[in-house]
């Protein structure tokens, strides 16, 4: 019998999972010494966003802090599933206290580590949006004013999955949860309201603001490492579809949050004391349609009763991210005072003046060097 060439198909690319590479240039999770801080057994759903993203964050903060790390969880699906007592999956320190505390255990975790003279113990604070932007948000925004030495990462997969699918602050309009029904003159999550927690995070003009998703692995680590080599109080907002409250294929949690990003709906960018320092270009523009399609949240809106009109204000929300935030090549981040009254990501829907729309000209293809 003949040999067969070994064929290595990773050869030439920045995959995120590509151990063929220099050991310098692999990212934390293909590296021989990555600390598998949340491991098999815990039970997330399949194709779980919020474990990926908790397993490449928390794994890139040990690999900054040479291992020295302790990570504070509120309430939720990440504390569920990976910590049914007696059992847990995390092998690092690990504390849970309540839904809403997390940032102020974190910030007393920090006060002791500086006590005991700890000074090379890192703590990281993680929670859901409904924890972040609704009931911790009051301890969060005291750790951010007192610049309390804690980087806080809020898993974002817009409701309270843990419990059922109830609304958060973080909930997109038109979607449907268990709260905001599908049914009615305007079915689904109201227009103009919700929270947008990386700008409120910024207005406390604390040291660094990112956002991330777990399209972008690479990026995810880039971002979570570059904040632990900071002091003081850090926030990092990752988008984590998840495929049981959105009503998705569990195949298709990268490919939802790829489409966010490139829709333009969650927009990807860094900030330092409060300015705007870097933006993840969108690659390949899609209309928003393409991102909401796959999402049974969003059914409502398509079909027999299809609600065109909806579709155009979502639509509007992500062509004024973009504008804002420059997402296309070309594009400088507007005037604020012509953003006076929006959010980026859940305007008050004031429609778009006419001809404002995302130049079609410049829906071009971008390739973001280094990030797969
Ligand atoms: C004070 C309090 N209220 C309500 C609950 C019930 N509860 C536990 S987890 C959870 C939802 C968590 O949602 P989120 O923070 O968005 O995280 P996710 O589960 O979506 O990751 C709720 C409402 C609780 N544990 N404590
Ligand atoms: S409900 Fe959603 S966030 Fe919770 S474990 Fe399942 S996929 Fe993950």
């Amino acid at each position: 019998m003949g040999f067969q060439p070994v064929k290595f198909y990773q050869t030439g690319t920045f995959t995120v999972g590509n151990r063929l590479l220099a050991a310098d240039e692999r990212s934390v999770q293909a590296g021989q010494t990555r600390s598998n801080s949340i491991n098999s057994g815990h039970r997330a759903c399949q194709g779980c966003g919020e474990a990926l993203g908790a397993r490449y964050a928390i794994d890139a903060a040990m690999a900054e802090s040479n291992g020295q790390l302790i990570a504070v969880n509120a309430t939720g699906c990440l504390e569920v599933f990976s910590t049914p007592y007696p059992e847990s999956s995390w092998q690092v320190a690990w504390i849970h206290s309540l839904f809403g505390n997390a940032p102020a255990v974190a910030t007393g975790v920090a006060a002791a580590m500086k006590v005991k003279g700890r000074t090379e113990v890192r703590v990281v604070a993680q929670g859901g949006d409904g924890s972040t932007t609704d009931i911790g948000f009051g301890c969060l925004s005291g750790m951010f004013e007192r610049n309390d030495d804690v980087l806080y990462i809020c898993y974002d997969n817009e409701a309270y999955m843990n419990t059922g699918v109830q609304r958060s602050s973080a909930t997109p309009p038109a979607a449907r949860t268990a709260t905001t029904m599908p049914v009615g003159s305007e079915p689904g999550n109201v227009f103009g309201q919700g929270k947008n927690l990386p700008e409120i995070a910024m207005a406390h003009g604390i040291p660094y603001v990112a956002t991330a998703t777990v399209a972008d692995l690479r990026d995810l680590e880039y971002k979570v490492r570059r904040a632990m080599k900071m002091h003081g109080a850090r926030y990092i907002h990752l988008f984590v579809p998840c495929p049981l409250g959105w009503g998705t294929a569990s195949s298709d949690t990268i490919r939802m949050a790829r489409l966010a990003k490139e829709s333009g709906m969650f927009p990807v960018f860094e900030a330092e004391h409060g300015e705007v320092t870097g933006v993840l270009k969108i690659r390949h523009k899609v209309p928003v349609e393409e991102y909401l399609k796959p999402q049974k949240r969003f059914a409502h809106l398509f079909g027999t009763h299809a609600r065109p009109d909806m579709v155009a204000r979502i639509q509007a929300i992500a062509d004024r991210n973009i504008r804002k935030y420059g997402l296309l090549n070309g594009h400088e981040i507007d005037d604020p005072a012509d953003d006076e009254t929006c959010h980026a990501r859940f305007p008050h829907l004031n429609p778009l003046p006419e001809g404002e729309e995302a130049n079609e000209s410049l829906r071009e293809f971008h390739v973001n060097e280094g990030v797969n």
